[in-house]
């Protein structure tokens, strides 16, 4: 197993002269490891991994200047609106956030200062596929960076820059960990100018992964492909199972054939997944609270991706940052709930549905 190296620095041999590691915020030959890995399974040829997902997003807008601008899924995990929003904001960078379930209105918002398109697919919580490939066309003829955020995919469902993607973002933090015990970010790319400056910003700002946390995302990745194969079957099984209640008005799951971009879907992913959100009839919020509390094997909790199910209220919780008509717009209402369908028995966790919405 690769040796979890918990330290902070390395003996030089002479001035000048050391060993291939000098300073740990620099380079740590677990955090390499990782990183290597990673890039592999991307099919790229850097990788970077940081504190938290957030920390590696934050490290691609660092690659912009002021007057720069972004466009960005306008359904989005709430810490990157926020991040986007309320910090680099302030910095001068200006985001357009956008529909990209049709990928003709990313075209409205470019002008000459877009520098990044910014893409999350599936989103959080709308699972809206957006389609990566024809976004990489826009994004070429305008030489415009194209980012994909692959949490909810992992490589094993998807590999953006296979379609055009430039730069990949995970919160290792979900299912690459896949197992609620680390908070991680990562970057891949295969593009050598991208990756310098990735290198220099992440030693600069110093927002790295610490070993232990590395070693830890390493062991989960060796499970990665028996899990998501479960996480996929039970996610259906869930699925369809909600589809049918009927307290429950929609159920957004992009491996359903009435899900509006479920061709692309089925184009660029190689299952769809176990994230599912479901909204209900009435649309009441103090349904939706007492739904989650009745619940008992999927556990009230932020994050998602682990191997036990979760379950959440986007408007209190994950995406309580993003203003009420905003998120409205993309269909985060008061009654939505999001379930991480972990990858315990199937007929354990549509029985715990069952109860709790009787
Ligand atoms: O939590 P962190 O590791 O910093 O990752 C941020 C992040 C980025 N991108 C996506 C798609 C995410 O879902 C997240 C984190 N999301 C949650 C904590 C959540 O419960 O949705």
């Amino acid at each position: 197993m690769t040796p979890i190296y918990q330290t902070s620095t390395y003996v030089q041999e002479g001035v000048g002269n050391h060993k291939g590691y000098e300073y740990s915020r620099t380079k740590n030959p677990t955090r390499s490891a990782l990183e290597s890995n990673i890039a592999a399974l991307e099919n790229c040829r850097f990788g970077a991994c940081f504190g938290s997902g957030l920390a590696a997003i934050d490290c691609v807008i660092k690659m912009l200047n002021p007057g720069d601008e972004v466009i960005s899924t306008g359904d989005l995990y709430g810490g990157t609106y926020r991040l986007f929003t309320t910090i680099f904001a302030k910095y001068g960078i200006k985001f357009h956030f956008v529909g990209m379930s049709d990928t003709s209105e990313i075209e409205a918002s470019i002008n000459t200062k877009t520098k990044l398109i910014w893409v999350e697919t599936p989103t959080n919580p709308m699972m809206n596929i957006i389609d990566i490939e024809a976004c990489s066309k826009i994004a070429k003829a305008h030489n415009i960076l194209l980012a994909v955020d692959n949490t909810f995919a992992t490589p094993y469902l998807q590999t953006p820059v296979d379609l055009g993607a430039d730069i990949v973002m995970h919160s290792a933090t979900k299912y690459l960990g896949g197992h609620s015990d680390v908070v991680m970010g990562i970057l891949t790319t295969n593009n050598e100018a991208i990756a310098k400056e990735m290198y220099r910003i992440q030693n600069s700002s110093g927002a790295i992964a610490g070993p232990m946390d590395c070693f830890l995302v390493l062991r989960g990745i060796k499970t990665l492909h028996v899990r998501m194969e479960r996480h996929c079957e039970n996610g259906e099984k869930v699925a369809q199972f909600l589809a049918y209640h009927p307290k429950v008005d929609q159920v957004y799951w992009p491996g359903f054939v009435t899900h509006p971009n479920h061709e692309v879907a089925k184009k660029q992913m190689n299952g769809f997944g176990g994230m599912i959100s479901f909204n209900l009839v009435g649309n009441k919020l103090e349904d939706a609270h007492q739904i989650v509390k009745n619940l008992k094997v999927f556990s009230l909790a932020e994050s998602l991706g682990g191997v036990e199910s979760l379950c959440g209220h986007p408007v209190t919780m994950t995406h309580a940052s993003i203003p009420k008509e905003e998120r409205e717009k993309s269909g985060v209402v008061d009654s939505l709930i999001r379930l991480s369908v972990g990858i315990e028995d199937a007929d354990d966790l549509i029985e715990d549905l069952k109860n709790a919405l009787k």
